[in-house]
């Protein structure tokens, strides 16, 4: 179905979004049914990303990445999002687990660890919740205690995505409990393979079913000085910059699986035939997908404009980028997702009792649209965020 997306895309991002339209079409709608199914991590879908150099997109090209910038990204996980959520979320996760380093690592760390996960080479996590949430981040237990030239980690993360699958993992943790600001905790680099570094639990999701989601389990691990990222007490910040970077991600993942529902939907509803007409001539049906379709386009306004803004910002240090910014984040990535599943939910009312059948895409896609009002900051959590800037 053709739209206008947005006026004024640069060639190169033309040729990006083309590519990976089509990538998607022939590479990855085959097999999303069989891998939701399946619910195993699909190596063969981060070979696709590796083959056709995704997954350092907005990765600085000092260290091996596109540097092609935030809409880029957010375009090229929008593409595969709408055949497949779980496979958008391969460069959408390489992002998120990556960007601690690249707003406060210094330039060995980078070198160290950017250069390989620039490439797909290796793979990064982002391990930030624990057991008792996610949401309240000053008050996670996780600790890193001072050991010499080392700090020993101790403490269990949950719902990790790429847990089971990362090699370099950023990792919150507690090395100052009696802080009473926001300074208690820090960032540090796990590898894959520390000792007492083990993987639990892989937990078994309503959607996103072929995403690796783990426990983490940190047991006496020692993890050098030279892996902590920024000073000791930047962990809050570091970790609050990297989400106001990455939620326009999951805004795209959500308008991906909502422009997917609809299309779907519509191309249903112009085929299937009830009272001698097709059912995109009566007015409830019709009504339901002007609703989608405006939607939609506004939610893929609000995120490339998110886009736009957070891109004029060097993300070099941990100052706070202005209150105005931090309100677009939020606000596009719970606009996206409160669209995506009102979308998914309409889609699947259309497609009636085949809506409602695995045999369709739409049901899946309302499954996993879900997990975009939940993670990465629930949409509660987002309205808390806008409010306190307005
Ligand atoms: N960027 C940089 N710094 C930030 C920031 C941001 N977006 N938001 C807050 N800070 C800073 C503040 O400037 C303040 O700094 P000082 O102590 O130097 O003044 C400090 O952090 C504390 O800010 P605040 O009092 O607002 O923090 P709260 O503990 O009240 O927490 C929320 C605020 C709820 C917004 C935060 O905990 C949050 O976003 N939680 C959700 C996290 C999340 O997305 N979890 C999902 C799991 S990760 S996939």
């Amino acid at each position: 179905m053709e739209h206008i997306e947005r006026f004024g895309l640069t060639e190169e991002e033309r040729i990006l979004q083309q590519t990976v339209r089509r990538l998607a079409k022939e590479k990855v709608a085959p097999g999303a049914a069989q891998r939701d199914i399946d619910g195993e991590f699909a190596p063969d879908m981060v070979e696709l990303m590796v083959q056709n150099g995704l997954m350092g997109i907005d990765f600085p090209s000092e260290y091996g990445g596109m540097e092609a910038g935030l809409l880029a990204l957010c375009m090229v996980i929008e593409e595969f999002a709408k055949v497949d959520m779980a496979t958008a979320m391969i460069p959408s996760t390489q992002e998120l687990g990556s960007l601690p380093i690249i707003l406060a690592g210094n330039h060995e760390q980078k070198q160290k660890y950017l250069e390989p996960l620039s490439v797909g080479e290796k793979l990064s996590a982002f391990a930030l919740t624990e057991a008792k949430g996610g949401s309240d981040v000053a008050a996670l237990k996780t600790r890193a205690v001072r050991k010499g030239d080392s700090y020993i980690l101790n403490g269990t993360k949950m719902f990790i995505t790429n847990g089971g699958v990362a090699d370099i993992l950023t990792v919150y943790a507690v090395t100052n409990p009696d802080e009473k600001s926001h300074r208690a905790a820090s960032v540090f680099v796990v590898e894959k393979g520390m000792p007492g570094f083990t993987v639990g639990k892989k937990e078994s999701k309503m959607g996103i079913r072929s995403s690796e989601t783990r426990e983490l389990i940190f047991d006496n691990v020692e993890v050098p000085v030279e892996n902590r990222l920024g000073e000791e007490g930047d962990g809050f910040h570091i970790m609050m910059k990297t989400l106001d970077f990455t939620r326009p991600a999951v805004a795209a993942q959500a308008l991906g699986v909502a422009q997917g529902a609809f299309e779907y939907a519509t191309q249903y509803a112009k085929e299937r035939e009830t009272f001698g007409k097709p059912i995109i001539k009566h007015q409830a049906i019709a009504s339901k997908l002007a609703d989608m379709a405006m939607k939609i386009a506004a939610a893929r306004q609000l995120l490339y404009r998110t886009c736009d803004l957070l891109q004029t910002y060097a993300r070099k240090d941990l100052s706070r980028l202005s209150p105005e910014i931090i309100r677009y984040s939020s606000m596009s990535k719970a606009f996206c997702s409160d669209v995506a599943m009102e979308t998914a939910i309409e889609a699947v009312q259309i497609l009636g009792g085949y809506g409602y059948m695995m045999e369709y895409p739409v049901e899946r896609f309302m499954r996993d649209a879900k997990i975009t009002q939940i993670y990465e900051g629930t949409n509660e959590i987002q309205r808390i965020v806008i409010a306190s800037t307005l």
